[in-house]
């Protein structure tokens, strides 16, 4: 499996977010201390996702030890940038504060899991949310119930602790998990809706055929799968 690794703290991005966003929270008439305080915001999810990240490989490695098969192919990773932050707490008219981003956003740390196989995805969720200390706070099941355009992932926010120098925080954590050609659809139509609103809307069609085709795609291989490992 390959994990993508990005530093904790990647300080230039950070730089080039908080040098965006001062004149932006000046003319809105913020404090400065509070863009402080989503900087320090940043370390905290930064370091939920290294302890999800470090459990989730600690999973996949012990399951190819047992059953001589990786479920995952490979994670992404990121904390949201303080601009789409203040963005998205903006259009939700809620207060811009570290406080309200912690009790209202839920996808501040984002980790997405890309499986090799459909089963993989469960595989995967059901040995995450068994740990003791993984707490699941929401599950929306998009393989299951795909979305009308097409869209299929599995997303569940999970909280866990983390445990900094005076006290334990629990912190929230969203996690997609996904197959390769689900992640290769997800990833074309958000380029798609991304570049151009209306591409989406021409391109609807062959989305929806294009996601249905991966689905029976990806039930055939699971099937053949399923079977070598029966040979084993
Ligand atoms: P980005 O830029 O990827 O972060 P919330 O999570 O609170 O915003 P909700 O309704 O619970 O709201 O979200 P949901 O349905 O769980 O989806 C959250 C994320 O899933 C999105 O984040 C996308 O990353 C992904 N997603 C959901 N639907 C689609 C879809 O139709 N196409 C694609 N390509 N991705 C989807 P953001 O914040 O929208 O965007």
């Amino acid at each position: 499996m390959y994990v993508e690794r990005r530093e904790t703290l990647n300080l230039n991005a950070l730089k080039r977010d908080v040098q965006r966003n001062i004149s932006k929270f000046q003319s809105n008439h913020y404090q400065i201390e509070e863009l402080v305080d989503f900087v320090s915001l940043h370390h905290l999810y930064a370091s939920a996702l290294e302890e999800v990240s470090t459990k989730l490989s600690i999973l996949d490695n012990d399951f190819q030890i047992l059953y001589e098969h990786n479920p995952i192919h490979h994670m992404e990773r990121r904390v949201k940038e303080i601009s789409s932050l203040v963005r998205k707490l903006e259009m939700r008219g809620l207060p811009v504060t570290t406080e309200s981003a912690r009790e209202n956003i839920t996808d501040i740390a984002g980790i997405r899991v890309v499986c090799n196989y459909l089963e993989d995805i469960e595989v995967v969720a059901a040995l995450l949310l068994k740990q003791a200390d993984v707490k699941l706070l929401k599950r929306k099941d998009y393989v299951e119930s795909p979305k009308e355009n097409g869209y299929r992932s599995l997303h569940l926010v999970v909280s866990i602790p983390v445990f900094l120098t005076d006290n334990v925080e629990q912190v929230p954590v969203e996690i997609q998990l996904r197959t390769i050609g689900m992640d290769m659809w997800a990833s074309l139509e958000h380029k798609l809706r991304y570049k151009n609103a209306t591409n989406t809307e021409v391109y609807k069609d062959t989305l929806k055929q294009c996601a249905e085709e991966i689905e029976e795609v990806e039930n055939k291989l699971q099937h053949m799968h399923g079977e070598i490992l029966k040979q084993d």
